[in-house]
């Protein structure tokens, strides 16, 4: 081999290990847990949306193997609330903005959007690097009765929203065969509130040893009850969401927006648009 052609293989050969190295650099980075809470702090508007840490084992440990998430046990994630201020401060400004390709799908492109905001600020402000397959959406299912993520469990195990379910009754009237669906109630905001998606920090370890768990806020077996058949009978009348005293819920429309389905959902989000957005 001539000096050339040794000196090119050298030049290739630097250059791969360049590239690899700056790759692993990328992978390996693993910014300080303070940081990357403060960058998503402040990619999401406060009075719209609120986040909640937890460790991946904590919840692995109460869910069924089928909905394990595979990561390391001590893996951060968040779990993201919006709270009832997020339809007129940041889904209104984001539907004007964004016009008729809002239209359908509304709810889950407006919290990609959000959610883009957050991986992208992480990656310009720390080259922290979360892949789309690290946001975990509510609406997602892998089959019936399995969700990508049980939000109201994360929601729990964060510390934001205690879930109450059937399980947790000592006495329990309904029937053994009868489905009992749980429910999450926000210590501020009761039920008015929506569980939005979980975003996974890899290579993020939790700075802390012990999670605290949700706050229990209803006083007795008897109120827990009461909300149990409330969400599961008559869920339309909105009266599970009251079952506390709450500092804020929804608007109306922002109401009239969730108890409207499929098709007329995308209509009535044309209509809200056209009357409320600024014209060109
Ligand atoms: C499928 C689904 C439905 C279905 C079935 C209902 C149901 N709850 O399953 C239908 C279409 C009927 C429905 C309707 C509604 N839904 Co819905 N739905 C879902 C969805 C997508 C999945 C729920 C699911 O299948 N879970 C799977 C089962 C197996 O989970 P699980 O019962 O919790 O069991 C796990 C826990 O018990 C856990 N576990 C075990 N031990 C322990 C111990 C502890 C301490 C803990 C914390 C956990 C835990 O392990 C189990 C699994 O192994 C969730 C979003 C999501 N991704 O989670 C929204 C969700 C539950 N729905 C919600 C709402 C608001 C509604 C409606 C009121 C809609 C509306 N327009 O307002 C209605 C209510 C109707 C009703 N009576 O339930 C909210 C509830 C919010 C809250 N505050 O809790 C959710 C979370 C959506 C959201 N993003 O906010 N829904």
């Amino acid at each position: 081999m001539d000096s050339s052609n040794r000196s090119f293989i050298f030049f290739v050969a630097f250059q791969c290990a360049f590239l690899f190295g700056s790759q692993a650099f990328i992978l390996k980075h693993h910014p300080n847990y303070t940081d990357i809470i403060s960058v998503v702090r402040k990619a999401l508007p406060r009075d719209s949306f609120e986040f909640y840490d937890f460790k991946i084992g904590s919840y692995n440990a109460l869910v069924d193997p089928k909905f394990h998430l595979n990561y390391h046990e001590n893996t951060t994630a968040l779990s993201i609330f919006m709270i009832p201020r997020v339809f007129e401060e940041s889904f209104v400004p984001y539907l004007c903005e964004t016009g008729p390709c809002a239209f359908n799908n509304s709810w889950t492109k407006f919290t990609k959007y959000y959610m883009t905001k957050i991986q992208m600020k992480l990656w310009e402000e720390l080259s922290y690097y979360i892949p789309d397959k690290g946001i975990l959406y509510p609406p997602h299912m892998l089959g019936p009765r399995h969700p990508t993520i049980l939000v109201e469990t994360a929601g729990h195990v964060a510390g934001g929203a205690y879930y109450y379910q059937r399980k947790d009754i000592t006495d329990d009237p309904w029937p053994k065969n009868k489905t009992i669906y749980g429910v999450n109630i926000h210590p501020l905001y009761g039920g008015w509130f929506y569980i939005g998606p979980v975003i996974i920090l890899e290579d993020v370890t939790c700075p802390f040893q012990e999670e605290m768990g949700s706050k229990d806020v209803l006083i007795d077996e008897a109120k827990k009850i009461e909300l149990l058949n409330l969400f599961n009978e008559e869920w339309q009348n909105q009266k599970w969401r009251d079952i506390i005293c709450v500092t804020k819920n929804y608007t109306e429309e922002y109401l009239e927006y969730w108890m409207t389905y499929g098709e007329g959902r995308t209509k009535w989000v044309a209509k809200y648009h056209d009357k409320h957005c600024p014209k060109e």
